[in-house]
């Protein structure tokens, strides 16, 4: 049986012909051999020479290994290696990150990165409005925006949750959104939610405060466009989707419908079980770069190393994968949520910059004042973040900082 050598170690990448991925790869095997094991895999080959090879097709196909350094294992596959069907991450994903980490040759591997050719990045359409439109939407066009999660994440009656973000937005808060594991539950019903939650939001309008609330849309694939037109019928200016559980073709589905006319917020739910461990999974960032493809209009990225999740640190690529100019999108509005209150914020801004949305459930709802006092606290320490001004200085003067920072400490 004919062998076929993956490896083309030196040759230089070409990003216009190829997909290009960075994998962190554990074994006890040589690494080329690991290496090939991948392009094999995940490209033309199997574990054993074959005879079915049409030569005329299938040297075009091979995955290509242009280097290894160290534990990272570059490898391009060639555009024609994916469906010709326009903007299909499913079959994206099955290559880029599919059998391989099954493969008993390896102990672990981890997606790091991906690189598209422009052929397919232009097969995708970005946020329809992106960290722009919200901002436009709450006419906030330079501070971060400062939001919530409405806490507890299950257990509040329509009318509570409505009342929460009324009291969020009259501490200042410019967005606020249901929990991830909040849907469409007996206790909460999404359409008396929906439209109580954006009454509370009418009368904070009426009284000048902007706000947006993210309604959670995360249901079965044959009905979320369908559920994300009736919240958006019932008043919702924003909705959520849950990618990991939903799929990216959700998420896609939702921002390339055009009877969908709201931004799209996107949590990540899930995503721990393939991005904690740092030789095994799926880094955030081809997630990240997927979401930002597929028109995600906001993105949780995680606290840049200082929350309650482990993940995210300020280098690992995820900010400027939403707000780089390298891709033809709309850059997503990242999202800094996980562990936060006003202690952190300083911190956050620090390493995020001042283009992001830093959220809080614990730290508002947690707040000894209650939640509007909470919300003061947040919305102060973003005031205090933006100006420049260290956090205790800042609360001298403002009194639900200063607690919050006695009953949480700061960094
Ligand atoms: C934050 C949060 C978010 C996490 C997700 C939570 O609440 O609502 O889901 O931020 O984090 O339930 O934990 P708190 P990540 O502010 O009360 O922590 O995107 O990093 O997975
Ligand atoms: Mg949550």
């Amino acid at each position: 049986m004919e062998s076929y050598s993956y490896l083309h170690l030196g040759e230089p990448e070409d990003p216009e012909k190829y997909v290009v991925c960075k994998y962190r790869v554990t074994t006890d095997l040589p690494m080329e051999k690991a290496a090939e094991a991948i392009a094999a895999e995940q490209s033309t080959g199997t574990w054993t020479g074959i005879s079915t090879l049409d030569h005329t097709i299938f040297d075009h196909l091979g995955a290509r290994i242009t280097s290894i350094e160290g534990d990272i294992v570059t490898a391009e596959f060639p555009a024609e290696d994916f469906s010709i069907e326009v903007g299909s991450v499913p079959q994206i994903l099955s290559v880029i990150s599919g059998n391989l980490f099954g493969l008993g040759a390896l102990k672990g591997v981890r997606l790091e990165d991906v690189t598209f050719p422009k052929s397919i990045l232009e097969q995708f359409k970005g946020p329809k409005f992106g960290a722009q439109g919200i901002r436009e939407m709450l006419d906030r066009p330079e501070k971060p925006l400062v939001g919530t999660i409405v806490k507890p994440k299950i257990g509040l009656s329509p009318e509570k949750t409505a009342e929460y973000v009324y009291e969020a937005g009259a501490g200042g808060l410019t967005n606020s959104k249901d929990d991830e594991t909040l849907v469409d539950q007996a206790f909460c019903p999404i359409e008396d939610r929906t439209v109580k939650v954006v009454e509370a939001l009418d009368r904070l309008e009426s009284e000048g405060h902007k706000m947006m609330h993210a309604i959670n849309v995360s249901t079965r694939g044959d009905r979320i466009v369908e559920l994300a037109e009736k919240v958006q019928g019932w008043g919702a200016r924003e909705i959520m989707v849950d990618v990991i559980t939903c799929g990216f073709g959700a998420v896609q589905a939702l921002a390339e419908d055009p009877s969908i006319k709201v931004p799209i917020h996107v949590h990540r739910t899930m995503h721990g079980a393939f991005t904690k461990d740092p030789r095994h999974g799926v880094a955030m960032l081809p997630l990240t770069k997927l979401v930002r493809m597929v028109g995600g209009d906001a993105l949780h990225i995680g606290t840049l190393g200082v929350g309650k999740m482990t993940g995210a640190k300020a280098d690992d690529g995820n900010l400027q994968a939403c707000l780089g100019d390298d891709v033809p999108y709309r850059a997503v509005m990242p999202v800094c949520s996980g562990g936060v209150h006003p202690g952190l914020v300083d911190e956050i801004v620090r390493r995020a910059g001042k283009n992001v949305q830093i959220q809080a459930g614990g730290g508002v709802a947690g707040h000894p004042g209650g939640v509007r006092a909470g919300a003061m606290g947040m919305s102060q320490a973003v005031d205090a973040a933006f100006l420049g001004i260290p956090p205790e200085e800042y609360a001298r003067d403002h009194r639900e900082l200063a607690i919050a920072l006695e009953t949480w400490g700061s960094r």
